[in-house]
């Protein structure tokens, strides 16, 4: 008997190791708010420089943090300053951030219905640099991608369209449009209707766009022009149902950070969609919000708001696991 519970335990024992060489587990990198679990950072997006190193825009201070994967503390490297509007400060509330092939960091701004930029130069945690307007004309700004001719392409939310911007910056102009549609979660009241939300490119110069509301990935040709066809539903899933950041591997496939999900999945060039992480309230991921690889590992923000699989037991709040932080999947 016991030597049959001590074979048992072994095999189980075996079988865990080899889930664990063959499956990616994602585990926290750093947490950016160890003080606290209770939003006082606020992270809805993530980018990398050529070195490897991660960029976070925090909502709450209008700071963005730097962090080195080898040595995971934020410093302050950059700023984007709230505004007045008729008398009223508005928050950058900072959602897609990317840089392009010159270094300098680009942010979309929804409530600013702009994009603004840090010259690479200002990237400074002794005199962190002051975001500057560079394209305006992006309401509900939200992801943001670079195509091969230096174009910018930002999403825009609930209104479908998606804008692209010039090299040069200045007024965006719509590329494509992406049809309304909402979707009411389970809680039965919450209205789901972000259709254009994350936004990247593939090897050959198709967009993608993540559609939080229906669960979907959509598929952009997009012509000399600069114009966008007619999207076209690469995939659509109950598993996508919160898809927000996405960003491809270096083999080509497609990962996405589907938030209300507290979930991972990948989309193969095929539609097909698979499940790759995804836990309780509990973390590590907490409502993931944006993906970016350095090499062959996907970090991850952590924007940890109370919605779905990332509610607390109370069905109120947020504040189980570590709240606003970065996420890592090893290869
Ligand atoms: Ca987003
Ligand atoms: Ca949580």
């Amino acid at each position: 008997m016991g030597v049959l519970w001590v074979m048992v335990f072994v095999l189980s024992l075996g079988g865990c190791a080899t889930m664990r060489a063959s499956d990616p587990v994602a585990s926290i990198l750093v947490d950016l708010d160890p003080a606290s679990v209770d939003r006082s950072v606020i992270v809805e997006s993530i980018t990398a420089d050529k070195e490897g190193r991660l960029y976070v825009p925090d909502r709450v201070t209008g700071n963005i943090l730097r962090v080195d994967p080898k040595s995971p503390k934020p410093v302050v490297v950059g700023r984007i300053e709230s505004r007045e509007v008729s008398g009223k400060k508005i928050n950058a509330d900072a959602s897609g951030i990317v840089f392009n092939s010159q270094g300098d960091l680009f942010i979309a701004v929804g409530p600013f219905s702009a994009v603004v930029r840090v010259r690479g130069a200002d990237l400074n945690p002794a005199k962190p640099g002051l975001a500057q307007t560079f394209a305006t004309g992006t309401p509900g700004a939200n992801g943001i991608a670079f195509d091969r001719q230096g174009n910018l392409f930002v999403s825009g939310g609930a209104s479908g369209i998606v804008y692209r911007i010039s090299p040069n910056g200045g007024v965006a102009q719509a590329a494509a449009q992406i049809d309304k549609h909402a979707r009411t979660l389970p809680d039965g009241k919450t209205q789901q209707a972000n259709v254009a939300n994350g936004v990247d490119f593939d090897a050959k110069g198709v967009l993608y766009v993540a559609d939080t509301a229906r669960g979907a990935i959509w598929q952009v040709a997009i012509g000399a022009d600069g114009k966008g066809g007619k999207p076209t539903v690469l995939a659509q899933s109950p598993l996508l149902e919160g898809a927000d950041g996405l960003a491809f591997d270096r083999g080509g496939k497609l990962w996405v950070a589907v938030n209300e999900r507290n979930a991972i999945v990948t989309v193969t060039p095929e539609g097909q969609v698979q499940q790759v992480a995804k836990n309780d309230s509990r973390g590590p991921l907490e409502f993931p919000s944006a993906i970016v690889f350095v090499g062959e590992t996907a970090y991850i923000s952590n924007y940890d708001t109370p919605r779905r699989d990332n509610l607390d037991a109370n069905g109120k709040s947020a504040l189980d696991g570590i709240g606003a932080s970065i996420a890592q999947i090893l290869p």
